[in-house]
């Protein structure tokens, strides 16, 4: 440890000195790399050891995913070296910035519910709350994106290097998972139990991440497991090759999509690999009886995708340690809690009952059991032939994982308050009548130890200038920026950040995508996934309404505005696809378009990832948040945006909501239908899209030329476009709200106009967002679901 920048120096050139060589960027990685984990490690031993002694009650997140981006950066935030380690390096010639550029950044996830994991290990690391994540180490992570005559394309992606990973391998921990065999009945001392006769044995090895917490205080575990081949006996009937293929395959990527039409076996593979071994992880020689692990063990599992913990958990209690039904039943009940993060059909894990019954035949008896109760207790209450199969976990020969997970757990949460209540008035109904207090909000949030103090350090050093270094550690203190809100000079300080932050942006395309952008026009920015329901496609037909206006009305020449889009599409999902394609076309013909040019620009980032979203959300002026109202369960870089003083151009959804109720409705734009209207006409089926299309004459033209290819580069890259506005009756509004968007639009230009009262609202919004940090969402959890005790200072 080192507390000044000579003494970093010393020590630094000491250690590259060691290795006989020059101050060349890698090696400086290397050993920056070397460094940090040799004083993260100490401070984790000692975490561990205060774990060993004084036994509190431990957290364990389960998710499929964890979207950590980058470590070293934010590490060494955390640990309060950053700035030393910065300043020693530029006096030794070195840019901290280029070394970090030089780790590759897992992509263990989707987007963001993997992203959300990420900053709750952070955020329970940094209140030193014992709480801890288990996934999967998948040798590629999310696909790298590369767009080829506009097309998106997908390259498998490896992450996993032969030296300076971020974890490590602990192979003595590893444990034996069972798939296939024989549930066979053995009478012993005990009663009759259950084994598994002749599995097929995949070996889980897992890899440790230390979680740093703000000050390097408290360092928690992250813990990654990869199925590896196992040693035991192997069934004759098997062949070995297939099996060896077949173990490797379970971590070989991450799923890119909810689609359970391809590798669904091997999608539950990771499911059960990722609850067995944990759980069994967990019961390794605990420091306490099993009866009591609801006292010492709390299990969120975040959405359904880990949800076999549930049945997992039981048959340990059951088969492994002899408990009863009842017992074992009410142990898990009261150690398992989920988090649901989609109203979305589609997205609602369903598996097939004769998928489970062949691959886990234990795990899908006790399904089945407890299927059976549930249903029995409610005859007994006397519930309608509907109710009762609403509540059904298994229906029509497939397990419902969303019901499983509800009636398996003590506690239930949505991810916002609007999501929560369509969870409990619409979605969920009958199982919230049915466990009237299981139900709650956990709105989400971000961490801003790295949405704001690591991506955006000029901006964070302008607050703690302006109202002292408190927020850092308590966020909601950000609110003092409020009285600054109409202070000049403040103003002009945050304007200049801002214009940093959008050059700083600018010199980062021009180098890896050659993309020159005007820094005086507005940053317009929409980056997430691709899906139906965010209205990419209503942005895109906006700014070709704007082309078309621009072209044909000669009065009107609007302020410049720069379009950014970044986000990737599930590479089977062909009518996200196709929008891509759209805006690459729409950009080129907007893009070399000498008149248009002046006033739109489109940029599409591409391979958008955390570490261009510490990029582009500093520099973000405007934060298209325009999902059709209901179907966004709660959105988080909506809540990055606004920390960084992007306004938000939004519809009354997810946590767009209780941000608008913060900042106040007039300090952002505000536009579209609620989800009660939006609701009414689905259920009416009243909503039809050809009689907006036949009664305006501007979407009418749009609608032409999308038909006829004029903006998709030919017809057939708008088949799926144009069918889900028509044919599939344009299920996500886009046309319904496009004039309410345009208009919220021009309110934007109107309020641009005037720079002050522009930033005066930007300030607005940061100052309204410090209640959005992770630290809250996670202590409520703590507070209302966990009950942890804060872990004690080891300084
Ligand atoms: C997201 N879900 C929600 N799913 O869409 C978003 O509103 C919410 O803010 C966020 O969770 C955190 O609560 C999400 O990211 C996925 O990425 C799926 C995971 C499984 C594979 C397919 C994507």
């Amino acid at each position: 440890m080192f507390s000044s920048k000579e003494e970093f120096k010393k020590f630094f050139m000491n250690r590259i000195a060691d290795k006989r060589s020059q101050k060349s960027l890698e090696m400086a990685f290397e050993t920056l790399w070397e460094m940090t984990h040799e004083w993260i490690q100490e401070n984790w031993n000692r975490t561990n050891q205060l774990y060993e002694k004084e036994p509190e009650k431990q957290l364990y997140y389960f998710s499929i995913e964890f979207l950590i981006g980058r470590v070293l950066g934010q590490n060494l935030v955390n640990l309060n070296f950053y700035d030393v380690v910065k300043e020693g390096l530029d006096e030794l010639g070195l840019k901290l910035s280029e070394i970090e550029e030089l780790e590759d950044e897992p992509g263990l996830g989707n987007g963001g519910l993997g992203r959300l994991a990420a900053c709750f290990m952070d955020s329970l690391a940094s209140l030193a709350l014992p709480g801890h994540g288990y996934g999967l180490r998948y040798k590629g992570g999310l696909f790298t994106q590369h767009f080829v005559n506009g097309n998106q394309t997908e390259q498998p992606t490896k992450w996993i290097k032969e030296k300076n990973n971020a974890d490590a391998r602990q192979k003595d921990l590893a444990v034996e998972v069972a798939y296939y065999g024989d549930v066979q009945l053995v009478v012993g001392t005990a009663g009759v139990k259950r084994t598994i006769e002749n599995p097929v044995w995949v070996k889980a090895v897992p890899y440790d991440l230390p979680i740093v917490g703000a000050n390097g205080g408290t360092i928690n575990t992250l813990r990654l497991w990869q199925a590896e081949v196992s040693e035991r006996p192997f069934p004759s009937t098997k062949d070995h090759t297939v099996y060896e293929h077949e173990t490797a395959k379970i971590t070989d990527r991450l799923y890119p999509d909810d689609s359970l039409e391809s590798g669904k076996i091997l999608r539950l593979k990771q499911q059960y690999l990722l609850c067995s071994a944990s759980l069994q992880d967990l019961l390794r020689n605990p420091s306490f009886p099993v009866e009591e692990i609801p006292e010492n063990i709390a299990i969120q599992i975040n959405d359904t995708h880990p949800a076999l913990a549930i049945p997992e958990l039981m048959r340990i209690l059951i088969d492994d340690h002899s408990l009863g039904w009842e017992q074992a039943w009410d142990i898990t009940t009261r150690t398992i809690s989920y988090t649901n993060h989609t109203i979305l059909t589609e997205a609602m894990e369903k598996w097939d009952c004769h998928l489970i019954q062949s691959l886990l035949p234990r795990i899908y008896l006790i399904i089945e059991e407890i299927d059976l109760r549930f249903k029995e207790s409610l005859q007994n209450q006397g519930k309608t032939v509907d109710v009762l199969r609403k509540l059904s976990i298994i229906e029509e020969g497939v397990i419902k994982m969303a019901v499983l997970a509800v009636v398996g757990s003590y506690k239930v949460n949505g991810v916002a308050k609007l999501h929560t209540n369509i969870l409990k008035k619409r979605e969920m109904k009958e199982l919230n009548e049915q466990f009237p207090n299981k139900f709650h909000n956990k709105t989400n949030g971000i961490t801003h130890r790295r949405w704001l103090i690591k991506a955006n350090p000029e901006l964070s050093e302008l607050i703690t200038e302006t109202i002292g270094a408190r927020w850092v550690k308590e966020p909601e203190r950000l609110d003092e920026l409020h009285s600054f809100a109409q202070n000049p000079s403040f103003l002009q300080d945050f304007q200049a950040v801002k214009k940093l932050k959008k050059e700083q942006l600018i010199y980062h395309l021009q180098r890896d995508q050659n993309i020159v952008v005007d820094s005086a026009s507005i940053f317009d920015i929409h980056i997430k996934r691709f899906h139906g329901y965010k209205r990419q496609l209503m942005n895109i037909l906006h700014i070709q309404m704007l082309y078309n206006r621009i072209k044909h009305d000669s009065t009107y020449r609007p302020y410049p505005r720069t379009f950014f889009f970044g986000g990737k599409a599930a590479p089977t999902y062909h009518f996200a696809k196709q929008v891509i394609k759209m805006i690459n076309t729409i950009a080129s013909k907007v893009n070399n378009d000498p008149l248009v040019r002046e006033h739109l620009h489109i940029v599409f980032v591409e391979n958008y990832n955390v570490t261009q979203a510490e990029y582009l959300i500093p520099a973000a002026e405007v934060s298209e948040q325009i999902s059709t109202a209901s179907k966004e369960a709660s959105g988080t870089g909506n809540m990055k945006l606004m920390m960084n003083g992007a306004l938000t151009i939004g519809t009354f959804d997810g946590a767009n909501v209780e941000m608008f109720e913060q900042v106040g409705e007039e300090n952002a734009f505000v536009f579209g239908m609620r989800a009660e209207e939006i609701m009414q006409y689905e259920k009416e089926k009243s909503y039809n899209p050809k009689e907006i299309i036949e009664g305006d004459p501007e979407i009418a033209k749009m609608m032409r030329q999308l038909a006829t290819g004029k903006f998709t580069d030919g017809k057939i890259n708008a088949d799926f476009i144009v069918e889900q506005l028509l044919e599939d009756k344009d299920p996500y509004f886009v046309l319904k709200d496009i004039h309410s968007y345009a208009k919220a639009h021009e309110k934007i230009l109107k309020a641009y106009d005037n720079p002050m009262k522009w930033a005066e609202m930007s300030v607005k919004n940061m100052a309204a967002s410090g209640i959005f940090s992770s630290d809250r969402t996670i202590q409520q959890y703590s507070d209302d679901v966990w009950h942890l005790s804060k872990v004690p200072s080891i300084h």
